[in-house]
């Protein structure tokens, strides 16, 4: 199965914290990171005053279901272990199924494709630089969702 993971990190060097969380991805046994976006750069969504954020995208090939590819970045997300540091809401690392397939997903645990993927810049430039003919489940194509909204506040690395 293909899928997609958004990666974002604002806090302990996030360039650092995305590149061990790719590492640990690949070291899974059942999931291998077959494309990786560029790093790219932007201030936190809400606006408010957190450090800037960077985020990448990668595609992987794994066995695994959605729900258990999930399990694997919540692993990770702790073993990178998200401290909270002053102001609420920076990370560590987060990790995002965007993408898993053609499937379309929406318990508790899990939303795929991501629910908010079509109003962030910071996943669509990305995900576009590694699959500009993408058609997302339910949301179309790729192309179309980034007509739609504003990327000049996205600085690409
Ligand atoms: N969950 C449901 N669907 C998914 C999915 N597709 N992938 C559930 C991953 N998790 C999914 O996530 C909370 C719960 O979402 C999980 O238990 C899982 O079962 P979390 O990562 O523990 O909590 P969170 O980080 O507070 O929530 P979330 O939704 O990941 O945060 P957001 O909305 O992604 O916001 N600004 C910039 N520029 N760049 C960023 O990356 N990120 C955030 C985080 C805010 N602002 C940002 C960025
Ligand atoms: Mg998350």
């Amino acid at each position: 199965m293909l899928a997609y993971i958004g990666l974002g990190s604002n806090l302990n060097n996030p360039k650092e914290q995305i590149k061990r969380s790719l590492i640990s991805l690949n070291e899974d046994e059942e999931i291998e990171v077959s494309a990786l976006s560029s790093l790219y750069k932007s201030k936190p969504i809400d606006g408010s005053q957190q450090p800037d954020y960077i985020n990448a995208v990668c595609m992987v090939n794994t066995h695994l279901t959605a729900l258990e590819l999930l399990h694997v970045c919540q692993r990770i997300e702790l073993k990178q272990h998200r401290v909270r540091e002053k102001k609420w809401g920076a990370r560590t690392i987060d990790l995002d199924i965007i993408i898993y397939g053609s499937q379309v997903i929406a318990s508790k645990k899990l939303v795929v494709p991501h629910p908010e993927m079509m109003n962030r810049a910071f996943v669509l430039v990305p995900l576009h630089e590694i699959e500009p003919d993408i058609n997302v489940p339910v949301l179309g194509p790729l192309k179309k969702l980034i007509d739609k909204i504003d990327t000049s506040e996205l600085i690409k690395l």
